[in-house]
């Protein structure tokens, strides 16, 4: 159970598994790990889609089931402080009857400690940010088992340099996280989802395009390709008509005004079919049918094996990055299914493989690295969202060039025997 996450990646078990109960406890293992050069690799929900959290060299895996509390809510300041084992929809269901929500939403059921530990995002993150525009303090143990506090409960700071970022989407390589602020949003009053299908591809796109370009407020937008509708009509019974779909969501506490303009834009663009889910019941069904996009795809392939595309560029460069993409599955000759949150650029295509065909795995391989090179190309990232684990470390070289040595310099001033998860992010 704690040798694998949900991605391709080979799995590897650590030696031993702890589940500390306090900050304390993390320190006494983390002290003791240092001096005796042992690896330690944090473990939230296993979640993640990047090998992120396999411990590759064993050790000591260290898993936060026994601290999952939240242990203050300060509904006054938007605010609560969460020990790192809590997932996010065991807080959220928590904060509701103060009518308050945490909103980066990747999806999965992932836990706070992994949420920060990869910056993680997804669907919200369009109107509400990632994971770091949302968190504020946080208690930290370093490598050698001190324990630090970083950030700071006021909304503005200017005191110095950001550690708080630092340590947020350093994927456990750099310190512990074992307490953190978060910061809260109102529960939005209304709700109402449209799903609009177009002719082809560049429409779709052009679409998400014009309705960020019309400063309108979408709470998400998203891009499906045609095959990963069939998939979710086949899976999940979703209601749609095979074509290139973008999916959008508006909320708050009264009009639909930035609704009614994302539908002009869909029909100036040429939408061939346009569906509404008014309210929160239509609404909640076409979400459950996208957060579960991932394992649909799964399912839809049982005997295969997948390769995870994560890149993300800005929003005006989209229709090339997906136009690339499409044309790299043609050349390779593979099966991959293409979506994303196109509201921020971000582009998922899951290209399928036979587990023991290493030449087709190959292909997957290089039409994914010329995918993320495009995508750096395109003044963008080899990770949106899912960080760079295992499966993202060569691509980083290219993107952060000289700054990778600053990373790695800032890694072994906090980190000087490389105990803290080891193998992810460097080479
Ligand atoms: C999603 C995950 C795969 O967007 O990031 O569904
Ligand atoms: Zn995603």
């Amino acid at each position: 159970l704690h040798s694998r996450d949900q991605s391709f990646h080979e799995p590897h078990a650590p030696e031993v598994i702890v589940s500390p109960n306090s900050t304390e406890e993390v320190s006494g293992v983390l002290r003791y790990a240092n001096e005796q050069h042992i690896p330690v690799t944090p473990w939230g929900a296993g979640s993640s889609l990047e090998g992120n959290p396999i411990a590759v060299n064993g050790g000591i895996m260290m898993n936060f089931v026994n601290m999952a509390a939240i242990v203050d809510t300060r509904p006054d300041d938007f605010q609560v402080d969460v020990q790192p084992g809590v997932t996010r929809l065991e807080l959220n269901k928590a904060l509701s009857r103060y009518g308050l929500f945490f909103p980066p939403d990747p999806g999965a059921n992932a836990s706070i400690g992994g949420m920060i530990a990869n910056n993680a995002s997804g669907i919200k993150t369009i109107k509400y940010g990632a994971t770091k525009d949302n968190v504020m303090r946080m208690e930290v143990v370093t490598a050698n088992g001190e324990i630090i506090h970083v950030g700071t409960l006021a909304r503005k700071d200017s005191s110095g340099y950001d550690l708080l970022h630092l340590f947020i989407g350093s994927e456990g390589t750099l310190g512990i996280v074992t307490q953190a602020t978060l910061k809260l949003a109102p529960l939005p009053a209304k709700f109402s989802a449209v799903m609009a299908a177009f002719e082809d591809v560049p429409s779709a796109i052009r679409t998400v395009v014009d309705v960020v370009g019309a400063g309108l407020e979408p709470s998400a937008l998203e891009f499906m390709g045609m095959e990963t509708i069939r998939v979710l009509k086949r899976d999940k019974g979703l209601e749609a008509i095979d074509a290139p779909t973008i999916l959008m969501e508006f909320n708050g506490s009264n009009d639909d005004a930035g609704l009614n303009e994302a539908l002009e834009i869909c029909k100036a663009n040429g939408s061939i079919n346009i569906q509404t889910a008014p309210g929160q019941e239509a609404r909640n069904k076409l979400w459950s049918i996208r957060h579960g996009t991932y394992e649909s795809l799964l399912r839809e392939h049982p005997n295969k094996s997948q390769l995870h595309l994560d890149a993300a560029v800005p929003v005006s460069k989209y229709p090339e990055l997906v136009a690339f993409t499409q044309s790299m599955l043609v050349e390779y000759e593979l099966l991959g299914y293409i979506y994303g949150h196109a509201g921020d650029g971000n582009l998922h295509c899951n290209m399928i493989y036979e587990p023991d065909n290493h030449e087709q795995f190959q292909r997957c391989k290089t039409a994914n690295a010329r995918i993320v090179e495009k995508a750096i190309s395109l003044g963008g990232t080899a990770t949106g969202e899912h960080g760079v684990g295992i499966g993202k470390r060569h691509y980083i070289v290219e993107q952060h060039g000289a700054a990778l040595d600053v990373m790695r310099q800032i890694k072994m001033t906090l980190d000087p025997n490389g105990i803290l998860n080891p193998g992810k992010i460097f080479l």
